[in-house]
């Protein structure tokens, strides 16, 4: 462990939580106009907070509020102090602006550090990092933490593909971290190359995230790569990744002496107990520039707490099921797109390349699900096709309750990202449809 304090007994982390508590509701009330007034809304004065159970009488804060304050509105420090700017795509209007001090750097480099010593990355690891470098801060995240465990760090951001797997090869890549999604290409290509990928690579373990990956996928690329697939989890507004991290064991474990976790419903507002879905919401404690309250992820989720045996004590999240935006209704079904991933996966024959398309028959919606086949299968013609198309059909209508139109198209045609995979192709919205 990086860290002791992620084994250390709950009573201890949960003392140094409310003390870290107190001070950012202390800090965040007599620096930012923004939660003073949302306080003194509802009558609730710093003071009124003494433990981690009082975080629920305090308000939400939402992506919306940190475009509102667009962009440096809820920073409580001058921009003197602030040593780095990063900021979320933003597909609508403007982008959530995150500022860090280097206070905070260091903060983000212990948990990316914690993150990396999960498999003890270190000395000697050849960490390839083909997360996108930039406004993201998916690379220089890992780039920070795999420079603080004191492994040697390829900076090779995303794209070039081919270019990316000479120097995976020709450097001895230990460590790869990138979005699932880009391994799987990463992988593809290397086979269209004529690599031997258990042969000509090295990679022991790799750190996925930034996306959501089904089983069938984590398999996918631990069958073809060898690797220990560690999950990576994060948002900019947070810190980035190193949010939480995997183990060994495949828990999701999250840094709660600096980022704590609740779980609430949705619709309500409400705290759910352990073990119950919901979305997730963090508050953090030793943040500087930029500390939030209740930030409501939009990921959906659910906690446990209870000691894991690579020994850690904080607090377990499942894997996030999907973005509660990213939710399909068809048909009044909720469908999360981890889900049609899920069943596909299962299934031999197809590959999790695949693109989910919804539009509207009528007053109906039509979920169609564009998937490639492997090569084989393409290979054995056209009986086997239809059976495959029918056999999937079939699980989509027993395992998620809808009709789903299932297409299947030619192996590597469907396009391939570079960083997080765009998976629903909406076409009900494109044309003012979406009910
Ligand atoms: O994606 C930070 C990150 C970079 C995490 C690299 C892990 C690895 P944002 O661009 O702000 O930050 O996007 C945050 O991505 O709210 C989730 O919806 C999604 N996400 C991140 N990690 C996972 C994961 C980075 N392991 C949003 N599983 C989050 C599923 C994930 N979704």
């Amino acid at each position: 462990m990086w860290n002791p304090i992620e084994g250390a007994p709950r009573e201890e982390l949960e003392k140094l939580q409310a003390k870290r508590l107190r001070d950012t509701v202390e800090r965040v009330y007599h620096l930012v106009p923004f939660y003073r007034k949302k306080f003194d809304e509802i009558g609730i004065k710093p003071a009124h907070i003494k433990s981690v159970g009082d975080l629920k009488d305090l308000p939400f804060t939402t992506k919306q509020d940190l475009r509102d304050h667009y962009p440096f509105g809820l920073f409580t420090v001058p921009m003197d102090q602030v040593v780095r700017i990063h900021s979320s795509s933003g597909t609508t209007g403007k982008p959530t602006v995150v500022g860090y001090t280097a206070y905070d750097m260091g903060v983000w480099k212990e948990v990316m550090a914690r993150t990396m010593s999960m498999m003890n990355v270190g000395p000697g690891d050849v960490v390839h990092n083909a997360y996108g470098y930039g406004l993201f801060t998916g690379g220089l995240g890992f780039h920070y933490g795999a420079e603080e465990v004191g492994a040697a760090v390829v900076p090779s951001s995303g794209g070039f593909t081919k270019r990316q797997l000479l120097l995976m090869k020709d450097f001895g890549a230990t460590v790869l971290c990138s979005t699932p999604s880009f391994a799987l290409h990463l992988a593809e290509v290397a086979r269209d190359e004529g690599y031997d990928l258990k042969k000509d690579f090295k990679i022991r373990a790799g750190f996925f995230g930034a996306e959501p990956a089904s089983e069938g996928l984590r398999n996918a690329l631990r069958d073809a790569w060898g690797l220990v697939y560690i999950e990576a989890y994060g948002l900019s507004e947070i810190i980035g990744p190193g949010v939480a991290s995997g183990c060994p064991y495949g828990n999701l474990h999250i840094f709660e002496d600096h980022f704590i976790p609740e779980v609430i419903d949705t619709d309500t507002g409400e705290v759910l107990p352990d073990g119950e879905e919901g979305e997730l919401v963090f508050t953090t404690v030793t943040k500087q520039a930029l500390p939030i309250i209740r930030y409501r992820t939009k990921d959906i989720t659910v906690l446990h707490r209870q000691p894991c045996k690579c020994g850690r004590t904080i607090t377990i999240m499942e894997s996030v099921k999907g973005r509660a935006d990213d939710m399909l209704i068809v048909n009044g079904v909720n469908v999360f797109p981890s889900q049609v991933e899920h069943v596909l996966t299962k299934l031999e024959g197809v590959t999790p390349n695949y693109v989910i398309v919804l539009d509207k028959k009528g007053v109906l919606d039509k979920l169609e699900v564009w998937v490639e086949v492997d090569d084989r299968t393409f290979a054995d013609g056209i009986g086997a096709l239809e059976s495959l198309k029918t056999k999937l059909q079939q699980e989509m209508l027993n395992d998620l309750y809808i009709n789903v139109r299932v297409k299947l198209v030619e192996p590597k045609t469907l396009e391939r990202s570079m960083g997080k995979a765009k998976r629903i192709i909406d076409k009900r919205e494109a044309e003012g449809l979406k009910s």
